[in-house]
């Protein structure tokens, strides 16, 4: 028995998606855990941190305060009272400086938001490339049932809708829009500030120009843990302490977390041999993790001492630009800019439910440029059997249909692909057709959106030998690959590439997967790979691919399944 729906017929069973999250169709809520952290091979609640920091702070101070007492530290005091010999800086907080500090702070708010949304959709952090069920270092999900099919998606969680935006379960999408859009304003924001500082005598204060910067970080450290305040210059110069922490935010947090970013992008982590081996999407994103902690702690310990030092003084300062000033003013304006931040925190959320759409659109003009750029990248294999994971996570919904099934219960060997549209040969390829054509293997690792990887090896047709056969004529300008699968909520799952990712050298139709047939979880009887995309444009379950110059009359017009219903982007090699 042979199946040939046209192509019509396959365009007609696309569903269109809503243009706002519908929680009804939505997957259903599932509430994260307290995070735990893995000591030892043993769980531990993060919460523990709180009496062990609260132990750490009482031993010190019980320590330091005799300490400070000795003769040894009063002339290592004399010697060192905290604040390094350098030049001053005389322009207190010009009017840039402080309109940079609050972009800088607005900004942060929804890249740390958006950013622990991002990592709700697969709550759990490894060092190794793998991501083996029970070898995260770090998770707020309960183990990986093991007696099911347990997919990336069944395994995202719910958390609350003032922390993430929009908190809502597997919202990857919509919280990649805010994160890269906001971090792209953040990084002009952040070049605005170096290129000023440097502009100016501002550096100073950041940048310590001596090694005493570390005896002085020292005496600090002393003096604030024995509860004694250090002198102070707030705006001419900073105490070592200080200025070692606002350097290593400033000028190694910040450029190391666009880097660890960057690096779980499947366009530059599988072209960069070097790198993306090493430091592998993996423990990019437990770097990444790191650096959001310290974000965390910069914020709380700088924000405290804002506060308790004089908190007239210093929003006069940052806010207002009047130095040594103890009147309300930057109070005030303090008070206003927060006001403005906190209105802005509340909407965000019903915002991205109300306007799903839009935001995928807004976030696709902001940052769509960036990532199409990546795409010119031809990915290159970097791994090899050693290095294949011995377990490879799923994700989607198997196809049920009773065409599938028929299929199925004969090895595929009845299967055919259709390969037509903007082409001058259309064909249909046997499954016995594609097997005699030059077989390709690749060890390769998979990019997940919601955050794992996996490494595998495909075999299979290269799609640039499907192209020399059917000849794309000069008007196709995308390959549409129709499912046997429906996505999750209804009508078929369908993926749009652009032609140029086609004609990589390493885009396969894999009916191969580490030296096997190809499992039918993982997309039996032929699969895609564009190794320099993410996973969910790599269609499973393959049942005709079509040359289209346009793909606007296609559901949604998204370009895609998840595109459609779940505000992915279409291009998405970052
Ligand atoms: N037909 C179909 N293909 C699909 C999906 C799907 O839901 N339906 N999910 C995608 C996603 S999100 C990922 S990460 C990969 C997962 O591939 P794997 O299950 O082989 O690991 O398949 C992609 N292909
Ligand atoms: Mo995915």
């Amino acid at each position: 028995m042979k199946f040939r729906p046209s192509f019509q017929v396959l365009r007609s069973r696309i569903r269109k998606g809503s243009d706002y999250l519908n929680l009804d169709v939505w997957i259903p809520p599932l509430w994260a855990q307290i995070p735990r952290v893995r000591v030892g091979g043993r769980l531990v609640n993060v919460l523990w941190i709180l009496p062990v920091v609260f132990v750490i702070l009482v031993l010190g101070i019980t320590i330091s305060r005799p300490f400070y007492e000795t003769s040894w530290f009063q002339a290592f005091l004399a010697q060192y009272p905290g604040i390094p010999d350098q030049a001053e800086v005389h322009t207190g907080f010009p009017l840039w400086l402080r309109v940079l500090h609050y972009l800088n702070l607005f900004f942060m708010a929804f890249i740390i938001r958006s950013g622990i949304q991002i990592l709700a959709d697969h709550p759990r952090l490894y060092w190794n490339r793998d991501c083996t069920p029970d070898t995260d270092w770090f998770r707020f999900q309960r183990p990986v049932p093991m007696d099911r099919v347990w997919t990336s998606k069944d395994d995202s969680v719910t958390i609350p809708k003032w922390l993430g935006i929009p908190g809502i379960r597997h919202t990857v999408g919509l919280a990649r829009w805010w994160h890269f859009s906001i971090n792209l304003l953040w990084v002009l924001t952040g070049v605005a500030f170096y290129v000023l500082l440097f502009a100016t005598d501002q550096w100073q204060r950041l940048v310590p120009t001596s090694w005493e910067v570390f005896p002085n970080a020292f005496s600090v450290v002393v003096q604030y843990w024995s509860l004694h305040f250090p002198h102070e210059e707030t705006w001419t110069r900073y105490n070592g302490l200080q200025q070692l922490t606002y350097f290593f935010t400033v000028f190694i947090v910040a450029p190391l977390q666009i880097l660890t970013g960057l690096l779980q992008g499947p366009a530059i982590a599988n072209k960069l041999g070097w790198l993306g081996r090493p430091v592998n999407r993996q423990r990019a994103r437990s770097l990444h993790f790191f650096g959001l902690l310290w974000f965390l702690f910069f914020i709380l310990v700088h924000v405290t001492l804002v506060f308790i030092t004089g908190a007239r003084e210093n929003l006069n300062g940052m806010f207002a630009g009047l130095n040594s000033d103890t009147s309300w003013m930057g109070v005030w304006i303090f008070c206003v800019a927060m006001a403005v931040l906190i209105g802005a925190w509340y909407f965000a959320t019903p915002f991205t439910i109300k306007h799903a759409r839009l935001v995928q659109n807004v976030g696709k003009w902001v940052v769509g440029p960036l990532k199409h750029g990546a795409e010119l990248w031809n990915p290159i294999v970097q791994y090899s059997e050693a290095d294949i994971s011995p377990r490879h996570w799923v994700n989607g919904r198997e196809p049920d249909s009773d065409e599938y099934q028929t299929l199925r219960e004969n090895d595929f060997e009845d299967y055919e692909l259709s390969v037509g549209g903007l082409v001058e040969n259309p064909r249909v390829f046997s499954y016995a057709d594609l097997k005699a054509m030059p077989k390709q293997e690749q060890i390769t690792e998979h990019f997940c959106i919601q955050g794992w990887s996996g490494v595998a090896k495909w075999g299979g047709v290269p799609m640039r030998h499907i192209l020399d056969i059917v000849k794309p004529t000069p008007q196709a300008r995308y390959a549409v690959f129709y499912s046997f699968a429906e996505g999750a909520a209804g009508g078929i799952y369908y993926d749009v590439h652009n032609l140029r990712n086609m004609t990589h050298e390493l885009t396969l139709l894999a009916y191969e997967m580490n030296g096997k047939p190809l499992p039918i979880l993982h997309g039996a009887p032929l699969r895609l790979r564009v190794e320099n995309e993410l996973g969910f444009k790599l269609v499973k379950w393959i049942r005709a691919i079509e040359f289209v110059s346009e793909y606007r009359d296609l559901g949604s017009g998204q370009g895609g399944y998840n595109e459609d219903h779940e505000f992915y982007g279409n291009r998405m090699s970052i």
